[in-house]
């Protein structure tokens, strides 16, 4: 049948299906159940489409813009099943942020805020070695610190530093951006029962994970751990039964950088919250200007896994992104003349964000701020950003898919994240253009991810006809609940198929089609904090943004 968003479409959105080229002759949109006929159109002119190695054709129907439940009909094809609703993404949203207290380490889940998906809590992390890649005079190898809370990475138990800056941006980035959307929120997590007096529920849940990230800095010189992380990863088991010592390993300029940049905006989208947290704003500025400091010190300490430490490494060798990353937060924190320097904004590339590259975070917090630059900045940065969001429109107008996702390139390890953050940039430019196809090439990325993909798979756990069931993610393989935890996204194709040799073999090699929905396929079926921010982001702008 056509491939669509599996989940819905908001009434004002633009609307696509995929088809395969032997289909032809017109489409019919008719109300679910019945054969009436509310919208009828033309298919597009088949096409091949490289990352599938597939011929296909595009149907339009934009025009379905009142809320209801239809059928897609092409004759000879079974009909695809469409829902229009005006709050098509709330769920969405709501169940890819509750993900995060999902992976809540050092805490048990009730079954009041977690059902069937309750667990014994794991990993208290407050009495953590040093390893000896970390020791110093005043924290020997082998001392422990406490570093408790934070979010479990991914299908692992283990909490990375880099990884988590990204990640704490990314859905600060969204509540900064479309406050009133989380405000409106109630995630039914332990903090939301006192939602009307306290922190929006957004807030509260990335507090679990600052909280962790504040424990990571050595108070005595500003540096920052890179990871708190198990020797080797576990076995699949339930966080509780998995209890091998841990370790802080290694500080770094990439962690460090990262860390500057992440309480430096923390810093700022928690200043209005002060009688809630008295001194928690300035704390964190100061901790984002000691690690500046130590990172000024040490600019170039790329992290790399000692000998005896074998779990995610998150190696990084170019560390000009996360200087101007850093610079950037700092310089719209504090203000102070010497950030902006450091920055040299006129010389830096706009790139789509990954763990490894966060130059783009730097473009988004000075498009969000521009009201605090200078004029000549300030016109800078929108005409950069604008461009940058011109270009991927245009590659998706021309996509035979209309998808931004056109370079085998783009399907890395984690590609649905990377197809999000091309989203995330896209929105990005559009808050600064209006122009609509930048809005448009962002919800083709959203609809990508849901199922308007040539394996016809939802990509969410919990979510559309054909989502995944058996994401890498050991509470959902080991905790006995046949369902997943919902809400998770899955890395997505990934020709790379790095999995061990013992895992089935993937049913195709091509760029777009390289998925498995197996536990053993950590290289494109393993979930990750990562990965999950740019869907919350993505779900929630295009539910604040398109036009109603
Ligand atoms: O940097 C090279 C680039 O120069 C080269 O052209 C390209 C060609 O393949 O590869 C690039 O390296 C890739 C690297 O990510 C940086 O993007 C590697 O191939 C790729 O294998 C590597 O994947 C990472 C993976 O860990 C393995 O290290 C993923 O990005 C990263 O998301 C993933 O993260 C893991 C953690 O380690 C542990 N926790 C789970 C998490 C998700 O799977
Ligand atoms: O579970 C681990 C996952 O989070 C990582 O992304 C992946 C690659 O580093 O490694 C997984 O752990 C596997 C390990 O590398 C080899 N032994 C089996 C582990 C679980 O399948």
């Amino acid at each position: 049948s056509a491939a669509t968003n599996q989940v819905g479409y908001l009434p004002g959105a633009a609307k696509w299906a995929v088809l395969p080229a032997a289909a032809s002759g017109e489409f019919r949109v008719v109300r679910a159940g019945s054969d009436t006929v509310v919208l009828r159109g033309a298919l597009g002119p088949a096409r091949t489409w490289a990352p599938a190695g597939a011929d296909v054709r595009l149907a339009d129907f934009s025009a379905l813009a009142q809320a209801g439940d239809y059928e897609l009909r092409v004759d000879g094809l079974p009909a695809a099943r469409v829902r229009v609703a005006g709050d098509a993404y709330a769920a969405l949203t709501a169940a890819s942020l509750k993900a995060f207290y999902f992976n809540r380490a050092g805490v048990a889940l009730d079954v009041r805020h977690a059902g069937p998906w309750a667990r014994a809590a794991g990993h208290a992390d407050t009495d953590v070695l040093i390893h000896a890649s970390a020791a110093s005079d005043k924290r020997p190898e082998g001392s422990r610190i406490s570093a408790p809370k934070g979010w479990y990475d991914a299908g692992d138990y283990n909490k990375y530093i880099v990884n988590s800056g990204i990640t704490v941006y990314t859905l600060l980035a969204a509540y900064e951006q479309f406050p009133a959307l989380f405000k409106a929120q109630n995630l039914n997590i332990p903090e939301s029962a006192e939602n009307d007096k306290d922190l929006p529920d957004v807030l509260d849940e990335v507090l679990w994970n600052l909280e962790w990230m504040l424990a990571m800095q050595d108070p005595a010189d500003g540096g920052v751990y890179h990871k708190l992380t198990n020797k080797s990863f576990d076995g699949t088991v339930m966080p509780h039964e998995a209890r091998g010592d841990r370790y802080v390993v290694a500080k770094g300029t990439a962690a460090t950088l990262d860390f500057a940049a992440v309480m430096a905006h923390a810093s700022r989208v928690f200043k209005p919250f002060e009688a809630q947290r008295p001194g928690l704003s300035a704390r964190m500025r100061q901790a984002a200007i000691a690690a500046w400091g130590w990172a000024r010190a040490n600019p170039n300490l790329p992290y790399k896994n000692p000998p005896d430490v074998r779990t995610g490494e998150y190696g990084d060798a170019k560390l000009d992104d996360e200087f101007a990353w850093a610079a950037a937060e700092l310089y719209l924190t504090t203000g102070d003349a010497s950030y902006r320097e450091a920055l040299k904004l006129e010389t830096l590339p706009v790139r789509i964000p990954g763990w490894g590259d966060v130059m783009g975070l730097a473009w988004t917090s000075l498009a969000q701020n521009r009201a605090q630059l200078g004029k000549a900045d300030a016109e800078l940065v929108a005409k950069r950003v604008r461009s940058f969001g011109d270009e991927l429109a245009a590659s998706w107008q021309a996509s035979a898919y209309r998808l931004t996702m056109e370079s085998a390139t783009d399907y890395v390890w984690g590609s649905n994240a990377h197809a999000l953050n091309q989203a995330l940039m896209l929105i990005q430019a559009y808050r600064l253009s209006n122009e609509r196809a930048q809005l448009d090439a962002a919800q083709s990325v959203l609809d990508y991810v849901l199922g308007r993909n040539p394996l016809g798979q939802s990509y969410v756990t919990g979510f559309g006809s054909k989502p995944p069931l058996h994401p890498h993610h050991r509470p959902s393989e080991a905790d006995g609940v046949a369902a997943p935890v919902p809400g998770f996204l899955a890395g997505g194709p990934n020709p790379g198929r790095q999995d061990q040799k013992n895992c089935p073999t993937y049913p195709s090699a091509l760029p777009a089609l390289a998925y498995i929905d197996h536990y053993c396929s950590y290289a494109s079926n393993e979930v990750a904090i990562n990965w999950n921010a740019p869907l919350v982001y993505v779900s929630a702008a295009l539910q604040a943004l398109t036009p109603k």
